[in-house]
């Protein structure tokens, strides 16, 4: 952290950005820079995960090079520190995204009993290609019946498992599942896994940091091939699967004539109602009685990309942008679900004439307006937030708007079925692009921003110097809208590729850099890696490719890497998690787990940097796989 104050060209990459940082500072708003920097320099002991405060003999402070204060009152070292901690952190995450998908279970239980009009099966032939890969009997069913059954299969799911193993289990390469076995780190249920994390954390439990790491790996594999890939599945279901298809990002996507509304979030469960709702030419035509030449909805973080993917819905921006879309004054209602939602939004959206809501049950942010959406009352509650923003459109300061320049284009929809259709329904064209070396590798470029970095320069530059290699990209999350407002997620930023991925990219019309959806999609990147492991007969450790999440901050981004760690794939991190207070897990992290599931994390701030790592390993496995 530099200690002298950053300069707005260290904040940040974007015009649009910098536009606002600047009006904020004008009008006497905090951003989440100044808040940064008011925390600045960290508590050391808390930075390198060595604070305790699970018990009441504490909280303890580990200074590890301290004959005193080594261990904890209870006698917990560094190493056991730095582990619980991690641990509990990495449940946090998979609790998150896995309690998102608890959501979408529900609603699909929801319309097998008919309890909802709201919700429907939209894609009916994935429900059915889903429910029969699970094992489930298709034959003579309805809809409704299929989705009671798949509901209930995935409850169990999150408990004791179903056969104590997750459904989801039986698409991972069985090298890849005997190894967990082995290893000890085969995923139960979802909730199973998080609450055994919680008890092994409590004072006097697990005591040794080797195995509290190993059941964070099984519980964020419990995340990855349980509670995200159902959310993915059954949003795909309920939803439809996304498409290709063309979209825009940055603030420009804010009209000033329009009623603007912001869904912010992640679950698509509220943020599709309200677009229906928003959509409904009664309200269109409200609109303009009020003024307004119409209704405009656009996106912020996962939410947004869950919109982006089947929708088409403009991204205004990712996390670091969620505080500047207030500012341009514009903005005349933000819908939140929950995570990643800065409770600061609240009071930046009062200094505007922004109504900002809330709509769920989990999560109530003090000051907000609360309009509590189930699946019961979603259609009637959506009308009546589209309502509140028409009123708040005619009390918008059109002389306090300033809406930056204008928007990117960007190409969105690609889930696997998308890119699997691309390539003819098989994944035989892209191995054989592989084995060819036109595509050397691909590397998932995913998650979040931090204030500590640059914003998107290290997901822009390194995707950058990954595509140049002729290493074919896929992104998720906030990386999305970084990648987007580079231009990179274009057909045409095809010309910057590598001779061989450029060459591919022409002939199928597509961006070297393809967005497959929100966090809880990585589900995808990795089922799309079991498909290869398992088209090639090998495991997912073999493949030439890795992770990225350059610019990561949050407890999910933890989970999401450490499950496609767990799940043989190298990962590399922009920063590192609060673990450097111990030798023994930073080991572990940073190539001991190499040994143990094939995998392991490098932590490296520089994308150029990061781009040569990268490189190298996927050489590497190329070079194991007799290619060259
Ligand atoms: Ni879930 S977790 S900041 S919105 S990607 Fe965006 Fe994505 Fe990180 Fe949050
Ligand atoms: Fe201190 Fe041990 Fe209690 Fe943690 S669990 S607060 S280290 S006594």
């Amino acid at each position: 952290m530099a200690k002298e104050k950053r300069g707005i060209d260290d904040l940040t990459l974007w015009d649009d950005a910098k536009a606002m940082i600047r009006k904020a500072e004008a009008e006497g708003i905090q951003t989440v820079w100044d808040r940064l920097e008011g925390q600045t320099p960290h508590c050391k002991f808390c930075e390198t995960g060595l604070t305790c405060k699970k018990c009441v003999m504490g909280p303890c402070r580990i200074k590890p090079d301290s004959e005193k204060k080594a261990h904890g009152v209870c006698g917990a070292d560094a190493d056991l520190t730095v582990a619980r901690n991690f641990g509990r952190f990495v449940a946090a995450g998979a609790a998150s995204h896995s309690d998102h998908g608890r959501d979408l279970v529900e609603t699909l239980a929801a319309i097998g009993a008919g309890e909802t009009t709201d919700y429907v099966i939209k894609d009916s032939d994935k429900l059915r290609r889903i429910a029969g890969e699970v094992g489930l009997s298709t034959d003579d069913k309805d809809d409704k019946a299929i989705a009671a059954e798949l509901a209930a299969l995935f409850t169990r799911d999150y408990g004791f498992g179903s056969n104590k193993r997750l459904s989801f289990a039986a698409r991972v390469p069985e090298k890849r599942r005997e190894l967990w076995e082995k290893v000890g780190i085969a995923p139960r249920g979802v909730d199973w896994e998080v609450v055994e994390m919680m008890h092994r954390t409590h004072m006097g439990v697990d005591s040794d940091a080797v195995s509290i790491c190993l059941h964070a790996a099984r519980t964020s594999l419990s995340d990855g091939w349980g509670g995200s890939m159902i959310a993915t599945e059954i949003s795909d279901i309920v939803f439809g699967t996304p498409k290709p298809g063309m979209t825009e990002v940055n603030l420009g996507v804010l009209k000033k004539d329009h009623v603007n509304i912001l869904v912010h979030g992640h679950s698509p469960i509220v943020s599709e109602m309200l677009l229906a709702s928003a959509r409904d030419e009664t309200f269109i035509q409200a609109a303009k009685s009020a003024g307004a030449a119409g209704i405009n909805v656009a996106g912020l973080c996962c939410t947004g990309n869950e919109l982006l993917m089947r929708q088409g819905v403009p991204m205004a921006g990712n996390h670091l942008m969620t505080e500047l879309t207030i500012v341009t004054g514009a903005v005349d209602l933000m819908l939140v679900d929950y995570q990643c939602i800065m409770p600061s939004l609240v009071t930046i959206s009062h200094c505007y004439h922004t109504k900002f809501v809330s709509t769920s049950n989990k999560a109530h942010f003090t000051g907000a307006e609360h309009v509590e959406f189930n699946y019961k009352n979603a259609r009637e509650k959506a009308d009546q937030v589209v309502r509140m923003a028409i009123e708040a459109f005619t009390e918008r300061d059109q002389s306090r708007v300033q809406i930056p320049q204008g928007p990117m284009q960007m190409m969105t929809g690609f889930s696997n079925e998308a890119i699997l259709g691309a390539l003819g329904g098989t994944p035989d064209p892209l191995i054989e692009a592989i084995k060819a070396g036109s595509v050397r590798g691909a590397v998932g470029i995913v998650g979040c921003n931090n204030p500590k970095l640059k914003q998107d320069y290290v997901h822009t530059n390194l995707a950058k110097e990954l595509i140049k290699r002729d290493i074919l990209v896929l992104c998720t999350g906030c990386a999305t809208s970084a990648l987007g407002k580079a231009g990179l997620l274009m057909p045409e930023a095809a010309s910057q590729a590598g001779d061989g991925l450029k060459a591919v990219c022409e002939s199928l019309g597509i961006p070297p850099v393809l967005h497959v959806g929100s966090c809880v999609d990585n589900a995808r990147i990795i089922h799309l890696c079991a498909v290869l492991a398992n088209a090639l007969g090998v495991d997912i450790a073999d493949l030439p490719v890795a992770a990225s999440a350059p610019e990561w901050y949050s407890e999910k981004a933890a989970a999401i890497g450490l499950y496609a760690v767990a799940s043989g794939i190298f990962t590399h991190l922009g920063l590192p998690p609060h673990i450097t207070g111990s030798e023994t897990v930073t080991n572990l992290a940073l190539g001991g787990l190499d040994d143990v599931v094939g995998a392991h994390f490098i932590v490296e701030p520089d994308p150029f940097k990061a781009a040569e790592q990268i490189d190298a390993r996927i050489q590497a496995k190329r070079t194991g796989l007799g290619l060259t």
